[in-house]
């Protein structure tokens, strides 16, 4: 209240996001003490600079980076984002797709009123088809990037659509999308009256917000998707997978009455000079000295003689095979 008047228009959709989104902190006990408010820019961008908590105002579309950051460094925070449409879905959308795939436990609360505000009414990601805007006097040709569902292809997800009609759905939405463990996402359709509204043929904030009212219902329960007409949560979580049992590695019998050697005195036998070749393997002493695969040579292709080979015959295509049929001629200390 102390950086009051504000900056926005008579009737703007932000003023009444602003409010109630301060209100239900407050009902959560949340405050400047353990509340972050990240914003980036635009009209609705301005919001963290009126709220009384730390708030970072971040460059264009790079918002949810900054915030990941704070959650990342500082997980005892709870980070809150305040952005527009534009902001978060159009240069930052990128930003969107991969913080969200990563799910850090943050709250996006994206003012959507279908428009770049600030700069002046061009058409944004979210416009709808055929509004007329300054960038498209004839009508937007192209269909908006639905945020509903991009935003939940993968679970987990929190994804809400409210309006700043539907005040206490919004709380609602609001509420639950902080306390949500995870990356929560509240699509809040806005108004911007001077930008947009009057250029779409409505006098006042309040001829827009009946729009929204014959446009949207709600939806009661739980939902894993929302229409594009609906205003509800749609949320899903992942089941955890089964843990993969742990293979229990086995111990093999090694008989005590064979004849004990140490590494040192295994790598003595290396085949050279006429000596025997010995390899080691889980804890017996084989002499392969007859092996047609050595040849002669103190090593078989990666094999090398005199060596303890457990690690490498594990892993290799014939595994076992080049030991089994072989004398065992001691044990490893
Ligand atoms: C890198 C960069 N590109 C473009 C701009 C101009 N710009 C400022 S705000 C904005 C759009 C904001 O739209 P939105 O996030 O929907 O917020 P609104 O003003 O509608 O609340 C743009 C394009 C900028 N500030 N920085
Ligand atoms: S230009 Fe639009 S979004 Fe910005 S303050 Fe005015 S009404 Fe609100």
């Amino acid at each position: 209240m102390r950086r009051f008047p504000h900056t926005w228009c008579p009737g703007c959709g932000i003023g009444a996001v602003l409010k109630n989104v301060a209100m239900v902190i407050k009902e959560l006990g949340w405050n400047y003490q353990n509340t972050v408010a990240v914003s980036g820019i635009g009209c609705s961008g301005r919001m963290s600079g009126y709220m009384n908590l730390d708030a970072v105002h971040t460059p264009h579309g790079r918002v949810l980076t900054a915030a990941e950051a704070i959650k990342t460094v500082r997980p005892d925070l709870n980070v809150i984002v305040l952005s527009g449409d534009g902001d978060l879905a159009s240069i930052g959308g990128n930003h969107l797709l991969h913080t969200s795939r990563r799910n850090p436990d943050i709250t996006v609360l994206c003012n959507d009123n279908e428009i770049y505000g600030l700069t002046g009414g061009q058409a944004g990601p979210t416009t709808p088809k055929g509004t007329k805007t300054l960038t498209s006097p004839r009508g937007e040709p192209y269909l908006p990037l639905r945020l509903g569902r991009m935003l939940t292809l993968q679970p987990p997800y929190f994804y809400a659509r409210t309006t700043v009609y539907h005040l206490n759905h919004f709380k609602t939405c609001i509420r639950e999308a902080l306390l949500w463990k995870g990356f929560s996402f509240v699509d809040i359709i806005s108004d911007c009256i001077e930008l947009n509204g009057r250029r779409l043929g409505f006098k006042t904030a309040h001829q827009m917000f009946k729009w929204f009212d014959e446009r949207f219902h709600i939806v009661k329960g739980e939902r894993d998707h929302l229409q594009e007409n609906e205003l509800g949560i749609a949320k899903a979580v992942v089941e955890e997978a089964p843990k993969p049992i742990e293979k229990v590695e086995e111990k093999p019998e090694i008989p005590t009455d064979l004849k004990p050697f140490t590494l040192q005195e295994l790598h003595h036998f290396d085949g050279t000079g006429g000596k025997s070749i010995y390899i080691a393997y889980k804890g017996k002493v084989y002499d392969l000295s007859t092996s047609p695969l050595f040849q002669g040579e103190k090593r078989m292709r990666c094999h090398l003689a005199g060596k303890d080979l457990t690690k490498d015959m594990d892993i290799a295509p014939h595994g076992e095979d080049l030991v089994f049929k072989f004398p065992v001629v001691g044990r490893l200390k």
